[in-house]
């Protein structure tokens, strides 16, 4: 059984794991908007692992006998200035949201809830990714800098990345008749 104050910092957890859905998404249609189909298509795969990862604290929560509560999504930023600012912002998510999983893991210890150890150590991992990959992108762009045809190289390259099977944000599964 999971306790209140680990069950009320997962619920938290699950916001912000929707917020960051939320956001990317945002960002997908900012960047469909300039015409970057490739990074929008990079940025789409994004917005469905934090659907995943909102589900994993979801689904944690009721298994241990917690209920889980929806929150309020906070009011999104629907416009950036520039293609650098939206990773760069991506970025700076990344590490909140790495502080969020520090936070948990400190809790989870502290109440001796072991049995959430094993979940919050691949939170931990994940974010290592999610930092190096967002933080990777991020200093590609400032590299690029005006450079139109390195932003096009760019965008090609990160329209590459695959959907996990069956992801209800692939165009292709909701076009299926
Ligand atoms: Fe859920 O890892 Fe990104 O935010």
């Amino acid at each position: 059984m999971i306790g209140d104050r680990l069950t009320q910092a997962m619920n938290d957890q699950i916001k912000h794991e929707l917020e960051s859905y939320y956001i990317y998404l945002s960002m997908v249609s900012w960047l469909h908007d300039r015409n970057l189909d490739g990074m929008a298509h990079w940025m789409r795969c994004q917005a469905h692992e934090e659907m995943i990862h909102a589900m994993k604290f979801f689904d944690h929560i009721i298994d241990r006998g917690g209920k889980a509560v929806l929150q309020d999504l906070k009011q999104l930023k629907t416009d950036w200035v520039s293609v650098e600012e939206v990773f760069n912002d991506a970025y700076a998510h990344e590490q909140f949201i790495t502080s969020k999983i520090n936070e948990l893991t400190t809790i989870a210890r502290e109440e001796k809830d072991y049995a959430s150890e094993p979940m919050l150590a691949w939170f931990s991992d994940e974010q290592v990714e999610e930092e190096a990959t967002t933080g990777k992108i991020a200093a590609e762009l400032e590299m690029v800098g005006k450079d139109k045809t390195g932003l096009l190289m760019l965008d090609r390259e990160l329209g590459q990345r695959v959907f996990p099977a069956g992801s209800p944000l692939d165009p292709v599964a909701y076009n299926a008749k």
